[in-house]
C-alpha cells in the first residue's frame, strides 16, 4: 500500500551527472489518466522514462487524472503511475503538480510517494526573467457561475476532510455519480462560457504583474498574443492528451516550442516553434 507508509519522507532526488542539466522545463496538463484509457497511460510512462528525464524540471497544471477520490486509492494503474512519477524525480528532474478541477484531492501521501511537490493555483514564477503565471484554468472560465460555486463548496476543507473520511468504495460511488451529472451539464453550456474570460484573464495578469500566462483546461491549445497595460503578454494554452498522442510545452533559455508524444514506435516529432 502506497499511503500508509507513515511519514517518513522518500529517499532524496538524486542528480547523476549528465542528466538533466539542460535547463529545460517541461509542461502538460489534461491527461485525465484513468484506469479504463490504458493507452495514454501507457504513454504518459513512457514520456515519464523517456522525454520527461531529459527535463530540469516538469509542470503538470492539473487534470492529471480524471477523477481523483484520495491519495489512498490503490488500483494497479495509479500504484505504476506513482512508480513513474517516483522514478523521474528519483532521476533528478523536479516535477509540481498544480491541482486540477479533476484531481484536486491529490494530497501529501501522493507527494511522499513519488516526489512530487503540490503547486498553488497560480503559481507566479519567472522563465529567462519573464514572469509567467501557471494556473490549470478553471478559475478564468468565470461566466460559469453554476461551476464557480460547486468548485467554492468541494474546496472548503471541512467538505474535502468529509469526503475523504467515507471509505474508498463509497467514495468511487460519489465520483461516478458525479461525472455522469458532470457529463449532462456540459453538454447544456455554450462554448464561451467553458472558455478563458478574457476580463480573467487580464485580472490575474494585473494582480499578480504577470505578462505570460500557462494553463490547460479549455483543451483548445493555442499561443494568444494581446497587449497588457501597454506591454505585450501572452496566454499560452496547453493540449489534452489523447490515446494515441501528447503535447508538451518546452522552455528553453527563453524559448518556447511545442513537442508531440507519440507512443513507442511512432516517430517523435516537434509541432512548432515560437
Ligand atoms: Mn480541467
Amino acid at each position: 500500500m502506497w499511503t500508509r507508509r507513515g511519514d517518513t519522507a522518500g529517499p532524496p532526488p538524486r542528480h547523476p551527472a549528465g542528466a538533466a542539466d539542460h535547463g529545460e522545463t517541461l509542461f502538460i496538463s489534461d491527461l485525465h489518466l484513468t484506469p479504463g484509457r490504458p493507452e495514454t497511460i501507457r504513454l504518459f510512462l513512457e514520456f515519464l522514462d523517456g522525454r520527461a528525464r531529459r527535463a530540469r524540471h516538469l509542470y503538470i497544471l492539473g487534470d492529471l487524472f480524471d477523477a481523483w477520490i484520495g491519495d489512498d486509492d490503490d488500483s494497479a494503474p495509479y500504484q505504476a503511475i506513482r512508480a513513474g512519477l517516483r522514478g523521474l524525480t528519483s532521476a533528478g528532474t523536479a516535477c509540481t503538480l498544480l491541482p486540477g478541477n479533476r484531481d484536486f484531492l491529490l494530497g501529501r501521501a501522493f507527494c511522499r510517494d513519488t516526489g512530487c511537490t503540490l503547486g498553488r493555483d497560480p503559481t507566479l514564477t519567472r522563465f529567462a526573467g519573464v514572469p509567467t503565471l501557471l494556473m490549470h484554468g478553471d478559475l478564468l472560465c468565470t461566466a460559469d457561475l453554476d461551476y464557480q460555486r460547486f468548485r467554492r463548496r468541494v474546496r472548503n476543507p471541512l467538505v474535502k476532510a468529509m469526503f475523504l473520511w467515507k471509505s474508498l468504495a463509497a467514495r468511487r460511488a460519489l465520483a461516478e455519480g458525479y461525472r455522469r451529472q458532470s457529463g449532462t451539464a456540459k453538454t447544456d453550456k455554450s462554448a464561451a462560457i467553458m472558455d478563458a474570460d478574457p476580463g480573467a484573464v487580464t485580472d490575474y495578469l494585473t494582480r499578480f504583474r504577470a505578462v505570460h500566462l500557462i494553463h490547460g483546461h479549455t483543451h483548445r491549445p493555442a499561443d494568444h498574443t494581446l497587449t497588457h497595460q501597454g506591454q505585450a503578454a501572452r496566454r499560452t494554452v496547453l493540449a489534452e492528451w489523447h490515446d494515441d498522442r501528447g503535447e508538451v510545452l518546452v522552455h528553453r533559455d527563453g524559448t518556447w516550442h511545442r513537442e508531440t508524444m507519440l507512443p513507442s514506435g511512432a516517430e517523435q516529432h516537434s509541432t512548432s516553434r515560437s
